[in-house]
């Protein structure tokens, strides 16, 4: 028998959720903040996104972890206690852990409890002795963690998938210098990021022809119809994935079908024909953009595995 798992549930409540909904739909042009993807129906098909065969991001991430594990593993050090940001499924963390030297704990923070809860259960199962620690979280607030038993040598911060991608640039840089604070002097950061490449397998990976990508993005609508008794007619908006070259990234936005007006929590808003709702950034990223973004934040890049093709990087940075 596995022993329970107790999550640190300091999930964003409704009330979160409006403010920011509400606040982004203000603004123009209009907004949804993409860390509301990850419901539990979102959660599913982000994972169903990385089985796609034009979204090769998870699948080369898990790659290089694989062709790179000793490596990694010697830059990160021993006994460290490794925090991951967006820990989601915990596949790529299982192969971690699987590799590195008598890590002392496992501290998960993820935003959807369902999936923080299924994978902090397989983890233990995996790894019976490591001290796994979950913590339900909205990243980008304030978090206190807690803390194993054991001492650790440094601490490392996994954070995968190219999810800093998904901020703006002020937001990230504040993201990183946050993660800077956490794990402290000394302290590691283990990055995962997608590489500027051509645009057509950049839009292509946003745009899968089996249409999960905008199943996922349009889920949000569905959960704020649910979560914010909202009315969103989801056949009246279409997903839209594209490559901003002068930004560096994919912009995906839900466009109006038609003018209409949707009520959310007792607001109006309306649309007109062909308004463009911004929901996702993705950012790509050139060697230089890594290492002005870890000089800025109090980081130094320290090592980077890549596939052989140099589509995706995993940084291994040092604070
Ligand atoms: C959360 C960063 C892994 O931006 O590539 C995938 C989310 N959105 N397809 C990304 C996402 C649409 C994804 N990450």
């Amino acid at each position: 028998m596995s022993q329970a798992v107790r999550v640190l549930d300091l999930q964003p409540e409704a009330s979160d959720i409006r403010r920011d909904v509400l606040e982004g739909l203000a603004r123009t042009p209009k907004q949804l903040p993409s860390k509301y993807f990850y419901d539990a129906r979102g959660s599913e098909l982000f994972e169903a996104i990385c089985e796609q065969p034009e979204y090769y991001l998870t699948r080369t991430e898990l790659a290089i972890l694989d062709t790179h594990m000793d490596g990694i593993a010697r830059a990160l050090g021993e006994r460290v206690l490794l925090l991951e940001f967006g820990s989601g499924s915990g596949i790529k963390t299982r192969k971690l852990l699987a590799g590195l030297v008598d890590p002392v704990g496992y501290v998960p923070i993820d935003i959807s409890i369902s999936a923080l809860t299924d994978s902090a259960i397989a983890l233990r199962q995996a790894f019976p002795r490591l001290c796994v620690l979950p913590v339900c979280a909205d990243f980008t607030q304030p978090l206190q963690l807690p803390t194993p038993q054991r001492s650790a040598e440094r601490k490392v911060m996994f954070f995968p998938g190219s999810t800093l991608g998904n901020f703006a640039p002020a937001d990230a840089l504040s993201l990183l210098r946050r993660i800077r604070a956490l794990v402290g002097e000394g302290g590691g950061l283990l990055l995962g990021v997608d590489m500027k490449k051509d645009v057509a397998r950049l839009e292509a990976a946003y745009n899968d022809a089996a249409g999960v990508t905008a199943a996922f993005t349009l889920n949000l609508l569905e959960r704020l119809n649910r979560e914010l008794d909202a009315d969103f007619d989801l056949s009246a908006f279409r997903h839209r994935a594209r490559y901003n070259p002068m930004a560096g990234r994919i912009e995906t936005h839900l466009v109006s079908q038609r003018p209409q007006v949707v009520q959310i929590a007792g607001s109006r808003f309306s649309f007109d024909e062909g308004e463009a709702m911004l929901v996702e950034y993705s950012a790509k990223y050139d060697q230089d953009d890594i290492d002005r973004l870890a000089r800025q934040t109090g980081f130094a890049v320290e090592q980077r595995f890549s596939d052989p093709a140099g589509d995706f990087s995993l940084q291994c940075l040092r604070a």
